[in-house]
């Protein structure tokens, strides 16, 4: 399989996380690609047609996207405990944790629109205090859901490749204020899965 990636993506790094930590890593040819909605990348129009990564290519079947159901495929792919909780409780907390790693990624790309991507004549203040505003209220949220007592899923890789992407482009601290939150942080950033998918490089618009 081929994965369509970006070495700078919070979304693409969250399914490679989530390919070492059920052990199928090996069988992902993972092949950088540039985006911006400024800049279209016809390759990845052609699998995706909101022209984002990842996408996943499957030899004999069409690309999956995005990193949420790339996710839930690969959590088919292997015989281990499952990442995503089939039934119960449990598997709405997952996903609901998983959302709002989205959201917090989502909201920070909004905010580095509006401090440095975007031309400075175009930019819009309140928007950014919006987003930035969102952001603080998911770490406080963040705060008191995270729990260092769960095994391993998908709600967690979500969320530490979103934060990982945040301090990485140097966006609010999610740190200060929430210990409890830069504890469990830290320690899953420590894992070898997070280790063997550093974030580098630019977004080019
Ligand atoms: N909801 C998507 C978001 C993917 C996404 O926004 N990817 C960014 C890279 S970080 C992208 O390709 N952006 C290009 C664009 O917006 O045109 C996912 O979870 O995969």
């Amino acid at each position: 399989m081929k994965l369509l990636y970006q070495t700078h993506s919070p979304y693409a790094r969250k399914t490679l996380v989530f390919a070492h930590e059920v052990g199928i890593a090996d069988q992902l040819e993972v092949i950088h690609q540039e985006t911006s909605p400024t800049a279209k990348n016809i390759e990845v129009f052609a699998q995706n047609p909101l022209g984002k990564v990842p996408v996943l290519l499957r030899p004999h079947s069409s690309a999956i996207f995005d990193s949420d159901v790339i996710c839930a495929y690969f959590d088919t792919l292997h015989d281990g405990p499952r990442l995503i909780p089939e039934t119960g409780e449990a598997r709405w907390r997952v996903l609901r944790l998983q959302a709002a790693a989205q959201g917090i990624s989502d909201a920070g790309i909004a905010v580095r629109w509006e401090v440095e991507r975007r031309p400075a004549e175009l930019r819009y203040p309140a928007l950014r205090d919006g987003y930035i505003e969102k952001l603080m209220t998911s770490y406080d949220w963040l705060e008191q859901e995270i729990d260092e007592r769960d095994s391993m899923h998908v709600g967690q890789i979500a969320v530490a490749t979103a934060l990982s992407w945040i301090a990485f482009r140097g966006l609010p601290d999610f740190r200060r204020g929430h210990p409890r939150l830069a504890g469990w942080f830290d320690a899953f950033e420590a894992r070898a899965p997070m280790k063997a998918t550093l974030l580098s490089g630019e977004t080019h618009d």
